[in-house]
């Protein structure tokens, strides 16, 4: 029963380090050469090794390295296996960290005043209290909520999407097409916060951005594949929308000479708004392994009909 772990060697180490202490009856592997491909029932991965489909005939449970599976979508895995992405606590609190920063940017105008400066211009810019900002955010899932939880105590008026419907304290909770609408239109800061999936493919497009208020802003943190670039700077240069964040673009590395990267209303980071922290995935992956071990589903099991 082995456990084969392809990554990065430091994060390796640290995983091998949890597993001897706290999971020695299953075997940790890290050199794929190495092991029988007959006794790898479990797999950690962010792409997958060729031929994954007949390599491991034994697998059970594929377990991404990171929270989103769209790098897998579509590949197929043998029968049997299920595919769970990584929910833990590093990546959690560093999204919710990159949320509350971003949002708090735009809520006091920083792209602006970044703006201003390169021309040393003295200037303010209307004041705008948090109780009179509404923030949206798309999808409600694990790293949404943690953000809205995050953003609560400043007193912003929080909204959120989901596929299903939900209740969620302090949240005004929308769902479905309609909601989609009845939110954009109620939304100063939308923030990003979906999986990549055919549905979703694409959905930060202009048709999207028009439903938003006039000066409403962009926090993108989901995937490069949600949003139509063009659309965003054509949105910003009318003048409809204010300012965005953007972390994940589509390609990635982002080309050099995109308009994005010079683009004064537009903060581009290279997609870290969160990363998996080796500790305390580890953690998390042992203790679904242990719920795999005695019968439950782990968390973070993905649907495949859902596509997340
Ligand atoms: P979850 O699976 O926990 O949550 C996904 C949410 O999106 C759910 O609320 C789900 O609705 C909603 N959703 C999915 N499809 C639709 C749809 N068609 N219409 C409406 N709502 C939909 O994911 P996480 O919160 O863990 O992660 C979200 C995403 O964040 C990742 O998939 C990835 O793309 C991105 N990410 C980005 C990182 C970065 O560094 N920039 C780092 C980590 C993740 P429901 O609740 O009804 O199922
Ligand atoms: C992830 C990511 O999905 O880093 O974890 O984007």
């Amino acid at each position: 029963m082995t456990f084969l772990m392809l990554s990065f060697p430091e994060r390796v180490e640290v995983f091998r380090r949890h597993f001897a202490r706290d999971l020695p009856e299953v075997t940790f592997a890290s050199d794929a050469a190495a092991v029988d491909p007959a006794d790898v029932r479990y797999l950690m991965c962010w792409t997958f090794p060729d031929q994954l489909e007949t390599r491991y005939p034994n697998l059970e449970l594929i377990f991404s390295v990171g929270a989103g599976i769209d790098q897998v979508t579509g590949v197929p895995i043998p029968p049997g296996a299920r595919l769970v992405r990584m929910v833990e606590s590093g990546i959690t609190t560093l999204m919710r960290d990159y949320v509350v920063m971003a949002v708090l940017a735009l809520h006091r105008r920083l792209p602006a005043f970044i703006d201003q400066q390169r021309r040393a211009e003295w200037k303010s810019q209307p004041f705008v209290w948090a109780d009179q900002r509404r923030v949206g955010v798309l999808g409600l899932g694990e790293l949404a909520q943690a953000a809205l939880g995050a953003l609560a105590p400043f007193g912003f008026q929080l909204s959120g999407w989901s596929r299903s419907p939900k209740e969620i304290d302090g949240v005004r909770c929308h769902h479905g097409p309609d909601g989609l609408a009845a939110m954009l239109a109620e939304t100063d800061i939308l923030v990003c916060l979906l999986p990549l999936t055919p549905e979703t493919r694409g959905i930060l497009n202009a048709d999207l951005f028009a439903q938003l208020p006039q000066g409403a802003s962009l926090v993108q943190v989901g995937r490069g594949g949600h949003m139509d670039a063009a659309a965003l700077l054509a949105a910003l240069d009318s003048g409809h929308l204010d300012a965005a964040f953007v972390d994940v673009t589509e390609p990635e590395p982002l080309p050099a000479d995109h308009p994005l990267w010079s683009h004064p209303r537009v903060v581009l980071t290279p997609h870290v708004a969160a990363h998996t922290r080796a500790d305390s995935a580890a953690e998390a992956t042992i203790s679904n392994l242990r719920l795999h071990l005695s019968g439950q589903d782990p968390k973070g099991l993905v649907d495949p009909a859902r596509g997340y």
